[in-house]
C-alpha cells in the first residue's frame, strides 16, 4: 500500500505548487468533516478541473465501515455520472446507465433502479464492495432488492427500500451532510461538493443518518510480477521432477 501513495504525493504537489494554487486550496479544503478532507482521498477516477468526492457507509459492522473515492470532470456532471464513473459492476434497470454499470473500481458493486413515474431517475438500492479484495459475489435473496447478500462474507452487501434503506446525503462548499430526497439524477455536483450514502437496517424510506468520517479506498493490489513468476517457475521445476519420475 505504502508504495502507491508516493505518484499520489508528487501529482498533487505538481497540481497544486505549479498549476492552479488558489482553486485547488479554496476545493481541497470544502469537506463536511473537520478531520477528512480532499487531500486524504487517494483513489481519483476521471479528469478535469472539478473535483467531488463519493462516501460510502455500509455500517454492517466490518470495518472500515464507511469508505471514500474523488471525482473529477469538466462542465457539467450528476451524481448519478458520479457513481457509474466509480463503480465497477452491478446492474441499471432503466435510464443513462442501462444494463450495467462500468466504471472504474472493479471492487465496487452497485445496483441501480430507474423509476421512470419521477420523470425518470435513478435509486441506489444495493452497494457492495470486495472489502477483503479476493473478488465480489452478489447473491439475490428471496425478495429481490430487500435481503441480497454478498457471496463472500468478508466483503459488504446491503440492499433494502422498505426493509432496511439506503439514505442520500450532500455537502456543498463545505457545508454540513444535508439529507436529499431527490436522488442522484437530479444531484448537479459541485466543485468541492460530496455525495454520501448510509446505511440502516432499521431506517424506512427518508430516513438514516449522515456518513460516518471515511478511510480512503485503495485500488485492488495485483498480485505482483515477481510472484507470477516464481509461481510459474515452480510449477515449471514441480512438471520436469513429475516427467523424471516417470
Ligand atoms: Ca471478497
Ligand atoms: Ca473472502
Amino acid at each position: 500500500m505504502a508504495h502507491e501513495k508516493k505518484p499520489f504525493v508528487n501529482l498533487f504537489c505538481l497540481r497544486a505548487c505549479f498549476l492552479n494554487p488558489a482553486d485547488d486550496a479554496a476545493s481541497a479544503e470544502a469537506s463536511p468533516y473537520t478531520d477528512f478532507d480532499f487531500d486524504n482521498i487517494t483513489y481519483w477516477v476521471g479528469e478535469g478541473e472539478n473535483q467531488a468526492a463519493l462516501v460510502i457507509d455500509w455500517r454492517d459492522g466490518k470495518e472500515p465501515e464507511s469508505l471514500v473515492w474523488g471525482y473529477r470532470w469538466d462542465g457539467e456532471a450528476t451524481g448519478a455520472d458520479m457513481f457509474a464513473a466509480i463503480v465497477g459492476s452491478g446492474t441499471a434497470t432503466g435510464g443513462p446507465y442501462v444494463g450495467g454499470l462500468y466504471g472504474d473500481d472493479a471492487r465496487l458493486y452497485g445496483k441501480l433502479v430507474w423509476w421512470e413515474s419521477f420523470g425518470g431517475a435513478y435509486t441506489v438500492s444495493g452497494i457492495g464492495y470486495d472489502l477483503d479484495n479476493d473478488g465480489f459475489g452478489y447473491e439475490a435473496g428471496e425478495y429481490p432488492g430487500e435481503d441480497g447478500a454478498p457471496s463472500d462474507e468478508g466483503d459488504h452487501y446491503v440492499e433494502g427500500w422498505y426493509s432496511g434503506y439506503w439514505s442520500y446525503w450532500v455537502s456543498d462548499s463545505g457545508s454540513d451532510w444535508a439529507y436529499s430526497g431527490y436522488g442522484i439524477s437530479a444531484r448537479v455536483l459541485s466543485d468541492g461538493s460530496w455525495d454520501g450514502w448510509s446505511f440502516s437496517g432499521t431506517a424506512g424510506y427518508g430516513d438514516g443518518s449522515a456518513p460516518i468520517t471515511p478511510v480512503a479506498a485503495q485500488s485492488a493490489v495485483p498480485i505482483p510480477g515477481a510472484v507470477w513468476l516464481f509461481g510459474s517457475g515452480l510449477m515449471g521445476i514441480i512438471g520436469i521432477r513429475r516427467k523424471m519420475k516417470s
